[in-house]
């Protein structure tokens, strides 16, 4: 009778695998540092660079230093938006590698070597414009913050869900449209609810400023729990 040989089957280990152990990686250098991390989502045009134009500053006020991962499949041109801000900003184009829709681990493992964290207090992460893929996605950040533009319908959170459970926050943008627009909020309001009972909303619009401060009241009190590590500077800063 013939010996039946047994070989081992090499398996490529899971992709996500992978990017979750990145995604560990980048957590445990942002815990080391206090560095408080955003991962800002939403579909294309919401409005994400726009809004962090007016956050900034008003988060430098507060004595916060600020930076910026900015995800993009090409160009620079959101860098180039919030260059005149004077923070580090470093971009992050997923076409070399493929043109993931999506800012990965991976990416933003190597954006990191770009930044002097312990000098960082809140890091933002403008993912690719896209409701769907990026929340799918652990970059080691702290919260997930969805952006939903009022002009999108009111039907997105029903549509596209795991996006909003996955976040923490969602900013109800540009809001200055609202006269406007044949827009129910109460609508999309309820629809958020019903996706994610939990999910806090904070009506936003770049445009006049409503709602920025209680966004930037928002990152500071999600931040509070996260100081700089024993013996900073950083740490007895008053926020
Ligand atoms: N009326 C109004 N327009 C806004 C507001 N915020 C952004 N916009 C406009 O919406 C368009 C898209 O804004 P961006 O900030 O580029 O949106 P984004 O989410 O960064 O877009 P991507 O990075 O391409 O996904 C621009 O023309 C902005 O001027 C707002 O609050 N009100
Ligand atoms: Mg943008």
């Amino acid at each position: 009778m013939m010996k039946v040989m047994r070989m081992k089957i090499p398996v490529i280990r899971n992709v996500l695998e992978e990017s979750d152990a990145r995604a560990r990686e980048n957590r445990t250098l942002f815990d080391r540092h206090g560095v408080f991390v955003l991962n800002m989502m939403s579909s294309p045009g919401a409005g994400k660079t726009t809004l962090l134009q007016k956050t900034i500053p008003l988060l430098q006020k507060r004595n916060l230093k600020c930076a910026v991962i900015e995800g993009d499949i090409t160009s620079t041109l959101d860098s180039e938006k919030l260059s005149p801000l004077g923070i580090p900003v470093v971009q992050a184009n997923t076409e070399p590698f493929g043109g993931d829709c999506h800012v990965g681990s991976h990416l933003v493992q190597a954006a990191l070597a770009h930044f002097d964290l312990a000098t960082m207090d809140v890091l933002f992460i403008e993912n690719i414009g896209n409701l769907v893929c990026p929340a799918e996605f652990d970059l080691g950040e702290d919260r997930k913050v969805v952006v939903l533009s009022i002009t999108e319908g009111e039907d997105k959170p029903v549509k596209y869900p795991l996006m909003f459970r996955e976040c923490k926050l969602c900013l109800l943008s540009k809001m200055d449209l609202a006269p406007h627009l044949d827009v129910d909020l109460a609508r999309i309001r309820e629809n958020i609810r019903r996706t994610n009972a939990e999910l806090t909303v904070i009506p936003v619009s770049a445009k006049t400023g409503e709602g920025v401060a209680a966004w930037c009241d928002w990152i500071v009190a999600q931040k509070s729990g996260k100081r700089k590590a024993e013996g900073s500077d950083q740490k007895s800063r008053e926020l």
